[in-house]
């Protein structure tokens, strides 16, 4: 991390960790002085000592002034937003609405926001468990993070350029979309997402035994956020992940019993990992070998057992989390209610699906960790992490070592468990989905911060640890207190994210507005204007730090009045905001951005709008008046 220089200097504005820093500086200059005049060798080993324990801080101590080294997208659960943090600091950057309604931005407010959510504000809420980045041969290529609904079966994409959601798809003929993750090569041509719960077909109310349920694996296209393929399973599904050569993805199933009841879906000792073939998905698909359902026309192929399309790997009991190993050769699928992982041979794959070989012959070991395993995650140097949730722990195991040891050599294979606080669900180290996973960080989420904190009342904070995995023991660093509920997170090196300062004029976010400006003869970079077209009024105007340019506007009563501020401001940070008073109207306007709002003047008088983003000195005086006509 870089250093800050200038931290001996400016003493009176530093923290406490500031003052503990200096203190060392202080005691490391005293040493070297001692050391140089060959006096006492306690004092040396005293001072090595808080030196160690100094360096060790400044790891993950990022002070006031410096940049973090990784970005971490943390999913936001039922709160349905994005969240970013800087790693190590943990500190939060920024939130990116999705699923939810955001005050600050307008995102579920404005015409923008409508344009992705849908225009018919059915939706309000949704469940976000797992953000992904998308890859080109199998690296981060900084371009889109996805993520699922769960609550309303939908899958959004975001656009890390701006950090704003640009699309999201409602995924047809399936309940709940929860596990996804993306096709890593050659590049995320696919987002796979699974179908958790099973649902009869037709879905009319006709017949509701589970004879006729089933659930289905989906691709969407990356690009077009249009669902690709559909693929119906067995039993349900759980979570997913894809491999390294783009061949195959993999997702587990606890519900193999197809039970309703929750000791049913515990009946049998092992459920399975399903492992699709893309390859010959695609192919089928291509060959007209697919149905539709209902009014989708979506191709939807069967998976189901006997199918060559996909193939069954029994796996104890179950299973949650899905992680392939970044070097490619191995899904890990995690026990849940069995101590143990399964690791399954990508290699063998093939095999399995020419019926070479049995499902069971790709497993290659089977460790056991402790209770409650539930995700995966990799340093890339071999060793694998995973979350206890019924232990508290995460244990940091070698793969090698449990494959030896499941053939019958006699090695320990568990390097080390660290308690973490409390509950954990899912964890991950740094640049773990990708080729370059690069052992330095991981973060720990868990379920429960009980005393971790103050307390807020009886709905807790959870609890994100940082756990430094750079030596050979794995090292608690942090906790961070989080808000419902983050499940996953995803870091990435900062150098993999490219972010605009300022908007683009041609920005696609806000083609709709630009569209209807010139449809109006609207000039939106310097018209100040009201078109009257019906009873439909359209208002635009340009915004200059701190001024509007119109200070009052004219409508009639009953008017749908549509408000598109065109932000004039070249400046990096500085923000507008339009905010009608008493109409439910507040959106962002950021430098170079068009912004557009749609509401009713239902009310005849004077109502007052105003900036609700401190951009100026002037801010307070940047307002003005709409004047609705009574009819
Ligand atoms: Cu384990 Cu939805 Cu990824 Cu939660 S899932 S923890
Ligand atoms: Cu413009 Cu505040
Ligand atoms: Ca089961």
């Amino acid at each position: 991390m870089k250093k800050r220089d200038d931290l001996t200097k400016d003493t009176q504005a530093l923290p406490e960790s500031g003052q503990s820093r200096r203190r060392f500086m202080g005691a490391a200059a005293l040493a070297g002085v001692a050391g140089a005049t060959g006096l006492g060798a306690a004092v040396m080993s005293r001072e090595s000592f808080a030196a160690a324990a100094e360096e060790a801080r400044n790891k993950y101590v990022v002070h006031p002034g410096e940049l973090d080294e990784y970005y971490g997208f943390w999913s936001g659960g039922h709160s349905g937003e994005v969240r970013v943090l800087g790693i190590p600091s943990m500190r939060e950057l920024m939130r990116i609405p999705v699923f939810n309604v955001d005050s600050a931005t307008g995102w579920g407010i404005s015409n923008e926001s409508k344009d992705v959510l849908g225009h018919d504000n059915t939706h309000l809420n949704g469940d976000s468990h797992h953000p992904h980045i998308s890859m080109t041969d199998g690296r981060y290529d900084g371009k889109y993070l996805f993520i699922n609904d769960k609550a309303n079966t939908r899958v959004a994409r975001i656009r890390l350029d701006i950090m704003k959601c640009d699309k999201i798809t409602a995924i047809p003929n399936v309940q709940a979309i929860h596990g996804l993750r993306l096709q890593k090569v050659p590049k995320t041509k696919y987002v796979f997402c699974n179908g958790e719960y099973v649902i009869p077909h037709p879905n009319d109310g006709s017949d509701t035994s589970l004879e006729n349920s089933y659930t289905m694996f989906n691709a969407v296209d990356a690009e077009t956020m249009e669902v690709a393929f559909q693929v119906i399973v067995d039993g349900n599904l759980d979570n997913t992940d894809a491999d390294y050569t783009g061949k195959y993805a993999c997702a587990t199933c606890y519900n193999s019993e197809k039970a309703l009841d929750l000791a049913g879906t515990m009946r049998n000792d092992r459920d399975w990992a399903v492992v699709f073939n893309i390859e010959r998905i695609e192919k089928a698909v291509r060959d007209g070998n697919y149905k539709t359902l209902g009014d989708s026309k979506v191709p939807v192929v069967d998976g189901r057992a006997g199918s060559d399309l996909t193939r069954y790997i029994p796996v104890p009991k179950n299973p949650h989390g899905l992680n392939t190993s970044p070097d490619g050769k191995y899904f890990i699928a995690n026990g849940k209610l069995s101590p143990t992982v399964t690791i399954i041979s990508i290699e063998k794959l093939d095999d399995l699906f020419d019926g070479a070989i049995e499902p069971r012959d790709t497993v290659v070991g089977e460790p056991e960790l402790g209770l409650g395993p539930l995700h995966t995650t990799y340093d890339g140097r071999g060793n694998a992490y995973t979350t206890l949730f019924i232990d508290s722990q995460v244990c940091k195991w070698n793969i090698a070592d449990a494959i030896r040891h499941y053939n019958g050599e006699d090695v320990n294979y568990i390097r080390q468990k660290l308690d973490v606080h409390y509950q954990p669900g899912h964890n991950h180290a740094s640049l773990t989905e990708s080729r370059d996973a690069d052992g330095k960080w991981l973060v720990v989420l868990s379920k429960f911060s009980k005393d971790r904190f103050l307390p807020v009342g009886p709905l807790h904070a959870e609890n994100d640890q940082l756990i430094d995995i750079s030596g050979e023991e794995m090292k608690l660093v942090h906790d961070g207190p989080a808000f419902a509920e983050p499940h996953d997170c995803i870091l990435v090196r900062r150098d993999q994210i490219k972010t605009r300062k300022i908007y683009d004029r041609d920005d696609p976010f806000f083609a709709s507005a630009v569209e209807q400006a010139k449809k109006d003869g609207v000039t939106l970079e310097a018209d100040n204007k009201v078109i009257r077209d019906g009873n439909k009024v359209r208002v635009y105007m340009t915004s200059i730090a701190p001024q509007y340019g119109m200070t009052e506007f004219k409508v009639k009563q009953g008017d749908e009045v549509t408000v598109y501020v065109t932000n004039l401001d070249t400046i990096e940070d500085v923000t507008h905001g339009f905010c009608m008073v008493n109409h439910g109207v507040s959106m962002e306007v950021s430098p170079q951005q068009t912004a557009s709002v749609t509401f009713k003047a239902d009310r005849p008088g004077v109502h007052w709008y105003y900036c609700n983003w401190f951009c100026h000195a002037l801010h307070m005086e940047m307002r003005g008046r709409m004047i609705v006509e009574k009819a």
